[in-house]
C-alpha cells in the first residue's frame, strides 16, 4: 500500500497492531480530524471527544490562535538548543510565571520530565539549603499516585501493570494513603530527612478521586511547619480543567513547586514544565538538568498563546459552570439508575463508576456504545469511565453529550 493512500479505521488499526508495540489498548476508532470540541474518524463520522487527549486539549482541537502561533514561528525558527539564547523562551518564562505568581520557571517537554525536574530540585534543595545529609532526602507520595512513566516514577507508582518487571527501582520515596492528612504528619513527624510531599489536587488515573475539602490546604501547611516542599502535580488538573486555572486555588494553596504539562500547549506540543521561587530553584545550576527541546521556541510560542486562550476565553468559568451542569444533570439520572452507581469529579473533570468489577468488560462495551452514539470517552480501572470533554464546549453542547451519555447507560440498564 502507497504511503498517501487513505485508510480505512480497519488498515489503520492492522498497521499498527503488526508494525507498533502494544503498549496500548486504544478503542477501535481511527481519527484523523479535530476541531474545538469534536473530532471525525477516517470514515467521516463526526464524535464529541470526551477525553481531550487526557486533558492536554482543553483549548480544544487545533485552536485556531495556537495553531497560527506555532504556524508563524515554525518559519522563522524552531529549535536552538539551549546551547543559544533564543528571542522566545525569556517571553514564555515570564508569561508562565507572571501568570501562576513564581519568580522562575524550568521548561521541559513531557508531564514525566517536568515530575523529574521537581524531584532533582527538591533532591537538591533538601541537601543545599534544608540541611539533610546526602543520599538520604526521601519524597513522601501517596498511593494510586500517578506522574508518568520513568523508570523512577513507576519505582514509587504502586499499579503492577505500570511496574512489575521494571526494576531495580529507585529508593527515596516514602508512600502514604492519599487523602489522610494523619498519615501524613505522622511521617513528617517521624522522619526528619522528608524533603518534599508530591500530590496530585484530583487522583485523575485513580479514577478522578476528588480529595475531601480542606486536604490540599491543610497538607500544605504541615509541609511548611515541617519545611517540606508542597509539590503539586497539575499536569491534568491544571490549566482550568477542574473549574480554576489550577485546582489547588479551589483552596487558595501556592505549591512550593508546581508542576505543568499537558494543557499548556493546548494539545498542539510537547509543553511541560516547574514552577517555583528563587530560593528553591536557584539551586540548580548550568548543568545540572536540561532537554534538548525544553524551551524550544516554537514551545515557547505555542505555550504563551495557549495560557492566552485560555484567559480570554474564560476557560476556568466555562468548566466550572459546565461541570457543575453536567454533575447535575447526571446525578438526577444516576439516583433511578441501576448501571452507574455514582458520578464524581470537579469542573470538567469527572468520572461515573459504573456497577459492575473491575474485571467486567460493562465499562468497555458502554465506551462502544458511546462511540456509535456519537461521543468518544475510555474506561479506568475497567469499572469507572472518565469524562473530560475540551473546556470551549457550548451550554447547547453539553445538555446534547449528556442526553447521549444517558440514551447510551440506559441500553445497559440490568
Ligand atoms: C498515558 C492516566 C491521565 C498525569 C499526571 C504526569 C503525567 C500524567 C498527573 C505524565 C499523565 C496520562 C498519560 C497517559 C494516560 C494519562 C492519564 F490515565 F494515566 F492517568 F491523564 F489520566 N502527571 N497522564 O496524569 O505526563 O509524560 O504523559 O506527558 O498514556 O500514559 P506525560
Amino acid at each position: 500500500m502507497a504511503v498517501l493512500d487513505q485508510l480505512t479505521s480497519q488498515q489503520a488499526i492492522d498497521l499498527e497492531n503488526k508494525y507498533g508495540a502494544h503498549n496500548y489498548h486504544p478503542l477501535p476508532v481511527v481519527l484523523s480530524k479535530g476541531e474545538g470540541v469534536y473530532v471525525w474518524d477516517v470514515e467521516g463520522k463526526k464524535y464529541y471527544d470526551f477525553l481531550s487527549a487526557y486533558s492536554a486539549v482543553n483549548q480544544g482541537h487545533c485552536h485556531p490562535e495556537i495553531i497560527g502561533a506555532m504556524m508563524d514561528q515554525a518559519q522563522s525558527l524552531t529549535l536552538t538548543s539551549r546551547a543559544f539564547y533564543n528571542n522566545m523562551l525569556g517571553k514564555f518564562e515570564e508569561y508562565v510565571t507572571h501568570t501562576f505568581g513564581y519568580d522562575k520557571f524550568l521548561p521541559m517537554n513531557t508531564g514525566a520530565e517536568a515530575v523529574e525536574t521537581a524531584v532533582k530540585l527538591c533532591r537538591k534543595w533538601a541537601y543545599e539549603v534544608k540541611g539533610i545529609s546526602e543520599n538520604e532526602a526521601q519524597i513522601i507520595v501517596c498511593e494510586n499516585n500517578f506522574h508518568g512513566r520513568t523508570t523512577t516514577i513507576i519505582s514509587f507508582s504502586n499499579d503492577p501493570i505500570a511496574r512489575t518487571n521494571f526494576g531495580p527501582y529507585t529508593n527515596g520515596f516514602v508512600k502514604i494513603e492519599y487523602d489522610n492528612l494523619v498519615a501524613l504528619e505522622e511521617v513528617l513527624l517521624g522522619n526528619t530527612n522528608v524533603a518534599g510531599f508530591l500530590v496530585e489536587p484530583i487522583q485523575g488515573e485513580a479514577g478522578v478521586y476528588v480529595p475531601s475539602e480542606g486536604y490540599l490546604a491543610k497538607a500544605k501547611a504541615l509541609c511548611e511547619k515541617h519545611n517540606v516542599l508542597f509539590m503539586a502535580d497539575e499536569v491534568q488538573t491544571g490549566i482550568a480543567r477542574t473549574g480554576r486555572m489550577l485546582a489547588v486555588q479551589h483552596e487558595n494553596v501556592q505549591p512550593d513547586v508546581l508542576i505543568l504539562g499537558k494543557a499548556l500547549s493546548g494539545g498542539v506540543y510537547p509543553v511541560s514544565g516547574v514552577l517555583a521561587n528563587d530560593a528553591i530553584m536557584n539551586v540548580i545550576k548550568p548543568g545540572n538538568h536540561g532537554s534538548t527541546f525544553g524551551g524550544n521556541p516554537i514551545a515557547a510560542a505555542v505555550g504563551i498563546a495557549a495560557l492566552e486562550v485560555v484567559k480570554k476565553e474564560d476557560l476556568a468559568d466555562n468548566a466550572m459552570r459546565l461541570g457543575e451542569l453536567f454533575r447535575t444533570e447526571l446525578t438526577t439520572y444516576v439516583n433511578g439508575s441501576n448501571i452507574v452507581n455514582a458520578v464524581r469529579g470537579k469542573g470538567l473533570l469527572n468520572a461515573i463508576l459504573i456497577n459492575d468489577t473491575e474485571e467486567s468488560s460493562t465499562a468497555w462495551d458502554i465506551c462502544i456504545a458511546l462511540k456509535e452514539n456519537g461521543l468518544l470517552a475510555k474506561p479506568t480501572h475497567g469499572n469507572i469511565i472518565r469524562f473530560a470533554p475540551p473546556l470551549v464546549m457550548t451550554k447547547e453542547q453539553l445538555l446534547d453529550c449528556v442526553s447521549i451519555i444517558i440514551k447510551t447507560l440506559k441500553q445497559f440498564e440490568k
